[in-house]
């Protein structure tokens, strides 16, 4: 009896190791729609998403939507048809997506929201929302702004894409506290999509208008700063003396830029969420709960301390 029971242990002992080894870990698989590839800090936040997955082993389906909307969702549902584990997207914009959302919670994929927030009543339709605190870096561009100026401005603001989470709550934020200073007051605002061709055309109708009249530039992303710098020098003034610049985003040619003296201030923008993606996405996937928000922690970037500071940026 005994030697039948040994020979029984040792054949299972077998089986069992031989099932371990066969059934290796299922490698996840991720679908991800990004906005586009329109400025320097959407290039570097599709580096770290995809240079994550790699270093993860995880399977990574990644799709540009060259910055429109139906090519996101076209996305989104390729990912569900496709059975993906996770999904996971920055929306170009907040309103649309409840439709999409809906048909990946029936058919039971999580969604994780990257860099920018829908406007969605139900917020079941997504598992997490990691990102920057927009109004707060709206607030800190304009609290900087009104120290520089001593309150006291004619301020022309290129806005963010039209509709965009960004641009919708930077301007709600440097709206806020530039409220607060009488002497400050927005001149002319228009949309330049956050890129650096659309930031110096708009500059230019800027200057056109109000010419010598401007004291100050608010844009809402670095790229199209520096497109506003061109239009400025092309006009005969000097951009970050006559006219004082202050933008978001924290890119490393802001800082170029502020060491040539031609931007002010550059408000931080972390573009490097691969990282906090890759561990909401393998939370999930072990069934480990994950907070519905995770705020990415940023700074703000006076000229004075660029030359310092640049050797340090990652992107
Ligand atoms: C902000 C991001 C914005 C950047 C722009 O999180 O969505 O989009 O500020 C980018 O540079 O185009």
């Amino acid at each position: 009896m005994n030697r039948r029971k040994t020979v029984f242990t040792v054949v299972l002992i077998f089986l069992l190791a031989l099932g371990c080894a066969g059934g290796a870990q299922k490698k996840i698989v991720v679908g991800f729609a990004q906005v586009g590839a329109e400025s320097a800090w959407r290039t570097a936040n599709t580096e770290s998403i995809i240079s994550e997955a790699k270093k993860r082993g995880i399977e990574l389906k990644y799709v540009d939507g060259q910055q429109q909307q139906e090519n996101q969702i076209k996305a989104i549902r390729s990912f569900i048809a496709q059975k993906v584990d996770v999904i996971g997207f920055s929306p170009v914009v907040t309103a649309g997506w409840d439709e999409v959302l809906r048909e990946a919670k029936r058919a039971g994929i999580p969604v994780i929201l990257t860099d920018r927030a829908v406007d969605c009543a139900d917020d079941s339709l997504w598992v997490t929302f990691i990102g920057s605190d927009f109004v707060e870096e709206g607030r800190r561009a304009a609290r900087w702004l009104a120290e520089k100026m001593d309150g006291k401005a004619n301020i022309v603001e290129l806005q963010g894409t039209i509709g965009s989470a960004p641009a919708i709550d930077r301007k709600i934020g440097f709206e806020e506290v530039i409220a607060g200073y009488p002497g400050m007051k927005i001149k002319k605002s228009q949309t330049g999509d956050f890129t650096r061709s659309m930031g110096k055309e708009v500059m230019e109708i800027f200057l056109k208008e109000e010419g010598r009249n401007i004291d100050a530039l608010f844009a809402h992303n670095d790229d199209m700063a520096i497109g506003a710098v061109q239009a400025i020098e092309a006009y005969g003034l000097r951009p970050g003396i006559d006219i004082i610049i202050v933008s978001v985003d924290a890119i490393r040619a802001a800082f170029e830029a502020m060491i040539e003296g031609k931007l002010n201030c550059t408000v931080e923008c972390n573009p490097l969420l691969g990282r906090q993606f890759f561990d909401a996405v393998e939370a999930i996937m072990a069934g480990e709960p994950i907070p519905k928000r995770i705020v990415v922690e940023e700074g703000v970037f006076p000229q004075d301390v660029a030359r310092e500071v640049l050797p340090t940026r990652r992107y």
